[in-house]
């Protein structure tokens, strides 16, 4: 009976992160120069527990943190959060003017079209290793036949 305790815990452990739906993994290309980028998806929780994101970490930057923007006297700041717990049934969106990962200390620019790995740290240690895909959301739901073309339209905050 004692292995087979063991066996349920490990099966519990290995599915709890299972629940969490991450979609949409983007990131805004950067301009020359520029060492931030901003990074949104929308993380949808399909399990009976919360999840918590504790936080990020990828190659292409030296540091990843978990920002919302706030508002505050007409004046847009970002502050940093902690964690980010996503309840039963929910989704929690990532996007322009919100929530997102910041990326600071990037190592290379990112490129409209590039993909690199990001890795979600979550509460009790596990882990989801996901892929970004740089662009904006338009190209992202209508890749263009051109892959160099240059078009800005469709960023907003
Ligand atoms: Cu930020």
């Amino acid at each position: 009976m004692k292995t087979l305790a063991v066996i349920l815990t490990s099966i519990w452990t290995a599915t709890a992160w299972a629940e969490l739906e991450v979609i949409d993994l983007w990131a805004r290309a950067t301009p020359p120069g520029v060492s931030t980028a901003a990074v949104y998806a929308t993380l949808a929780n399909h399990g009976e527990q919360p999840v918590v994101v504790t936080g990020v970490k990828t190659p292409v930057a030296k540091h990843a943190h978990l920002h919302a923007t706030v508002v505050t006297d007409g004046m847009s700041r970002m502050s940093q959060q902690a964690e980010l717990t996503v309840q039963p049934g929910h989704r929690l969106a990532m996007a322009p003017g919100g929530l997102h990962i910041m990326l600071m200390g990037l190592e290379r620019e990112l490129r409209s079209g590039d993909r690199f790995p990001l890795t979600i740290l979550l509460s009790h240690s596990s882990t989801i290793e996901t892929e970004v895909i740089v662009g904006n959301v338009a190209q992202m739901s209508a890749p263009s036949h051109d892959p160099h073309a240059h078009s800005h339209s469709g960023h907003h905050d």
